[in-house]
C-alpha cells in the first residue's frame, strides 16, 4: 500500500462502505468483491439495483460481471496500460473535470505527455480488451457524477503494483472524483484489522500514524514518548527478509500472525531461508507450517479472547471485547509482547514505559493504555477515547474530542497540498510465458477459505464447501492437453511443482489458469514468483509462467 500512502497519505478507503449506495458509477478492478469482501459486494449489488452503473476489469469472469454494464477482461499484468488508455480517452475527448484539475492537481503536462501514446488501439494490443470497450468504459466513468474506484490485489500484487495504484489515482483526479461521497479511490483492505496494524506503524518506514522513521522531528517525538532512542532507519519489508537471511544479514525473526511458509511467493525459498535463522520465534493461535520449523512457539489468544480495538477498511476504529478466557498457556498478543519486553529489559515487574507486568487475567487496562498513548501521538486519533467508541466506532481523522470523525477524505484538499498526477509508463510482468512454461498463472482466493487455511480448514462447513485445490482452465486448453474435468495434473514453474485437479471453465481465457492459494497439500506458492515491486516490495503473486502436464490415465479421478 506504500503507493497509495505516497499519493494520498495513507492506504485506506477514501470513502465509506455505505457511501457506495450514493454512487452512480463503480469501477471494480482486480477485486473479486462478492467472494473476498461479501458485505461490500452486497452494497455494490444494492447500488446496481438503485441504478448505479457497474464497470468490472478482471481477467476472470467473477460474479460481479453478471451485473456489470461493461466487463474488461484484460490479460493479467496489463492494468497500467488499460488505465492509461482510459485516461487517454477522457483527456482527448475533453471529458475531464477541468476545474478540479486546475484547482486541485499538479504535474498535468508530464501526465498528458505520458498518456499521449496510450490510445485505446495501443492498449487493445497489450490488454486484449477491444478499443471500443475501452472508449465506452472511459465515457461512462467520466459521465458519472459520483464515480468510485474499488481495487484490491488484482491491482497491487504486481511488480508494477505502485504504478497501477498511481494510475488509478490519476483517473480519480482527472474526473474530480476524490473528495465527495459515493466516489473516491478505495482499496478494500484484506485482513481484519490490517488497517489498524498499518495505523499503529506495522510498516518498516513508519512510526504510528504514518509518521516517517526518517523524519527527524518524528524520531525525536517517539524517542521522547517511549523513553528510548528510536532508530531513524527504515526496516526491511517482510518480503525482503528471505533474501536478507540467505545473504547473512538477518539472523533472528519473530513472526506474529503470519504463515509465510505457505503464503510467501516462491515459498520453498522462503522456508529454506527461515531454516537458516539462528532463532525463529512464531506467535500464532495454531501450530502452523511456519510454527513447525520455529525454535520457540508462543501460543496466542484469538480475537474473541482479547480486548482492544480494530480499525476497518473505511478507517472506523471499533471496540473489541473479550468474550472468552484464553485456553491453556495462551496469552493475548499484547501481553506476550509486554512479557518479552520485560525480560529484554531485565525487569520482572515493570516493563516498557512502566507498564506493569501483565499478569494473566488482568491485562484489560493495557490495551486501553496503548490506545490512550496512540491518541497523544497521532492527531488523526487525538479526539478518540474508549468512552467515545463505547457504542459505536469513530472514523479517523478525528482530531479533537468534539469532532464527529471524517468518513470522506480529501473534501477540502490533500495532505500534500495539490494532488500529484503521476506520469506512468506501463511495463509488463517480470515473468511471461514461453515455450517451456506456456501458461499464465494467476492466484487468489475463494469465498469459503481464508489464506493458508489455518482457521477455515478447521471448520467442517467451510471445508465441506471448498475441500481441495484445483486449477481453473479454459476448455480449449484442456482439450489440447487431453485432460478431463477433475483429472489430477501436474503444474510446474521454474520454482516448483504441485499436483491438483483440473476445473474446466470459461471463467478464464485461453492461456490463463487460476489456482487458489489456500491448500497446503498443493501449495501454489511453490510455483509463484517472488519478484517485487521496487517501491512497495509487494510480490508479483498475480502473474507467473507455468506449464500443466497430464500425469497418466491411471491416476485420473
Ligand atoms: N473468502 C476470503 N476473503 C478474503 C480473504 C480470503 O483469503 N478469503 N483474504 C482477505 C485479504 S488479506 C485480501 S488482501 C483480500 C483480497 O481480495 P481480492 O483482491 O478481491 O482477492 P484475490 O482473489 O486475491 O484477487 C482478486 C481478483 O484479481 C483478479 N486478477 C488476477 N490478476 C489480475 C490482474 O492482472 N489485473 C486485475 N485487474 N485483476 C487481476 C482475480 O481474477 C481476482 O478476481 O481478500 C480478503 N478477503
Ligand atoms: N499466491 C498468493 N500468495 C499470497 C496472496 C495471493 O493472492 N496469492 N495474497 C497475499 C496476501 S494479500 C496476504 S494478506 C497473505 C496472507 O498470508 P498469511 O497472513 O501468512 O496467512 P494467514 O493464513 O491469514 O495467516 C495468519 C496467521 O495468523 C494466525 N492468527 C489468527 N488470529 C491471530 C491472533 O489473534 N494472534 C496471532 N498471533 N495469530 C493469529 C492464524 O492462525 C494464521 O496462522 O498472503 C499473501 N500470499
Ligand atoms: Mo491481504
Amino acid at each position: 500500500m506504500t503507493g497509495l500512502v505516497t499519493v494520498l497519505g495513507s492506504g485506506a478507503m477514501t470513502n465509506t462502505i455505505n457511501g457506495i449506495l450514493e454512487s452512480d458509477v463503480m469501477l471494480v478492478i482486480g477485486s473479486n468483491t462478492t467472494e473476498t469482501h461479501p458485505i461490500i459486494g452486497l452494497r455494490m449489488l444494492e447500488a446496481v439495483k438503485k441504478g448505479s452503473k457497474l464497470l468490472v476489469a478482471d481477467p476472470r469472469k467473477i460474479q460481479l460481471c453478471d451485473s456489470a454494464v461493461q466487463w474488461m477482461q484484460q490479460r493479467p499484468g496489463t492494468d497500467g496500460a488499460l488505465i492509461n488508455a482510459l485516461c487517454h480517452v477522457i483527456m482527448s475527448e475533453g471529458l475531464e473535470d477541468k476545474e478540479y484539475i486546475a484547482e486541485r492537481t499538479e504535474n498535468l503536462d508530464a501526465f498528458n505527455e505520458s498518456i499521449e501514446k496510450c490510445s485505446p488501439e495501443w492498449a487493445e494490443e497489450i490488454t486484449g480488451v477491444s478499443a471500443d470497450t475501452i472508449r465506452d468504459v472511459a465515457r461512462i466513468f467520466a459521465a458519472g457524477e459520483r464515480a468510485g474506484i474499488y481495487y484490491t490485489m488484482g491491482i497491487t500484487q504486481h511488480t508494477s503494483g505502485t504504478d497501477n495504484v498511481c494510475a488509478l489515482a490519476n483517473l480519480a483526479m482527472i474526473t474530480g472524483n476524490l473528495g465527495k461521497i459515493g466516489a473516491g479511490l478505495n482499496p478494500l483492505r484484506g485482513q481484519n484489522n490490517v488497517q489498524g496494524a498499518s495505523d499503529m506503524g506495522c510498516n518498516p518506514s513508519f512510526f504510528p500514524g504514518y509518521q516517517k522513521t526518517n523524519d527527524k522531528a518524528a524520531c525525536d517525538k517517539f524517542s521522547e514518548i517511549w523513553g528510548v532512542t528510536v532508530s531513524d532507519k527504515p526496516g526491511l519489508m517482510a518480503t525482503e527478509m528471505p533474501n536478507a537471511i540467505t545473504d547473512g544479514k538477518l539472523k533472528g525473526l519473530w513472526i506474529m500472525g503470519e504463515n509465510p511458509v505457505i503464503s510467501d511467493p516462491n515459498s520453498d525459498h522462503a522456508k529454506h531461508a527461515f531454516e537458516q535463522l539462528d532463532c525463529l520465534v512464531v506467535q500464532d493461535i495454531f501450530l502452523t507450517e511456519t510454527a513447525e520449523i520455529a525454535d520457540v512457539v508462543l501460543p496466542a489468544a484469538v480475537f474473541a479472547e482479547k480486548n482492544g480495538t480494530f480499525a476497518n477498511t473505511e478507517r472506523k476504529v471499533q471496540r473489541v471485547r473479550r468474550a472468552l478466557i484464553p485456553p491453556g498457556d495462551s496469552r493475548d498478543d499484547l501481553s506476550i509482547i509486554n512479557m518479552v519486553s520485560n525480560r529484554i529489559l531485565g525487569n520482572s515487574n515493570s516493563g516498557y514505559n512502566g507498564y506493569s507486568d501483565p499478569i494473566y487475567h488482568t491485562v484489560a487496562p493495557l490495551a486501553s493504555e496503548v490506545f490512550d498513548e496512540m491518541t497523544t501521538c497521532w492527531t488523526a486519533m487525538a479526539g478518540m477515547s474508549y468512552e467515545r467508541i463505547e457504542d459505536e466506532g469513530l472514523v479517523w481523522p478525528c482530531p479533537d474530542k468534539d469532532h464527529p470523525g471524517t468518513p470522506v477524505l480529501h473534501i477540502d484538499g490533500f495532505p500534500r497540498g495539490k494532488g500529484y498526477l503521476s506520469a506512468i509508463t506501463w511495463s509488463g510482468p517480470a515473468e511471461l510465458p514461453d515455450a517451456d512454461f506456456p501458461l499464465v498463472l494467476t492466484t487468489g482466493r475463494v469465498l469459503y477459505q481464508y489464506h493458508t487455511g489455518t482457521m477455515t480448514r478447521r471448520s467442517e462447513v467451510l471445508e465441506g464447501a471448498a475441500p481441495s485445490a484445483y486449477v481453473e482452465m479454459h476448455p480449449e486448453d484442456a482439450a489440447q492437453l487431453n485432460v478431463a474435468d477433475k483429472e489430477i495434473v501436474r503444474a510446474s514453474s521454474r520454482r516448483g511443482q504441485i499436483k491438483l485437479a483440473i476445473r474446466i471453465t470459461d471463467r478464464v481465457n485461453k492461456g490463463l489458469v487460476f489456482i487458489p492459494f489456500h491448500y497446503k497439500e498443493a501449495s501454489v506458492n511453490l510455483l509463484t514468483n517472488d519478484a517485487l515491486d521496487p517501491h512497495s516490495k509487494i510480490p508479483e503473486a498475480k502473474v507467473c509462467a507455468i506449464k500443466i502436464e497430464k500425469i497418466s490415465e491411471a491416476v485420473a479421478v
